[in-house]
């Protein structure tokens, strides 16, 4: 079920695995954080954030993209300034995606796959994905406006089974 905090403001989430073995095709995650207006909030993206993808206004960035999960501690870094996101959007998704290219690969597959989400030195979530094992895409957090305008926050590891553009359209599908 999963945590619920109020009034989050930055927010920075950290993925973390380990690198494929030596002379395999190389294991990339990739954090995906998807936001959405009140007109269609389980809907399709208003945009969408990634390795490729920035936001308009820069208030969600990654700021560390690996291709690899090479070195020590975590591997990929998103920022989120939910607090300097416009009121249009009330809905923020974030989530991972297993690239698909050397054939399909599962949360089951990668060695040592975590992901922590803070706000500050504040743990709000620290897990992995050992419930998605069967999985190659999950959501792990939903962020949603309450009706004062403060941001909700609530763990949300949610499995698909999507290559990561489809996921990318479809991780807002339903709340948490
Ligand atoms: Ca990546």
């Amino acid at each position: 079920m999963g945590s619920l905090n109020k009034g989050v403001g930055k927010v920075e989430v950290t993925l973390r695995w380990d690198p494929s073995p030596l002379g395999s095709p190389a294991h990339d995650l990739d954090i995906i954080a998807a936001t959405y207006t009140a007109d269609d909030p389980y809907g399709g993206p208003a945009y969408v954030v990634h390795f490729d993808s920035r936001s308009p206004d820069g208030t969600i960035t990654l700021n560390r993209d690996s291709r690899d999960g090479q070195g020590f501690g975590y591997d990929e870094v998103l920022t989120l300034e939910l607090n300097r996101l416009a009121p249009v959007y009330t809905r923020v998704v974030v989530g991972v995606a297993i690239q698909q290219s050397h054939g399909r690969r599962t949360f089951g597959e990668i060695v040592n796959t975590g992901f922590r989400i803070r706000e500050s030195y504040t743990v709000l979530a620290e897990d992995g994905f050992a419930g998605v094992a069967a999985s190659t895409a999950a959501t792990i957090a939903e962020f949603t406006r309450d009706g004062s305008g403060g941001w909700e926050f609530r763990q949300a590891v949610r499995g698909f089974d999507t290559d990561p553009n489809a996921f990318a359209g479809a991780m807002g599908s339903t709340p948490a």
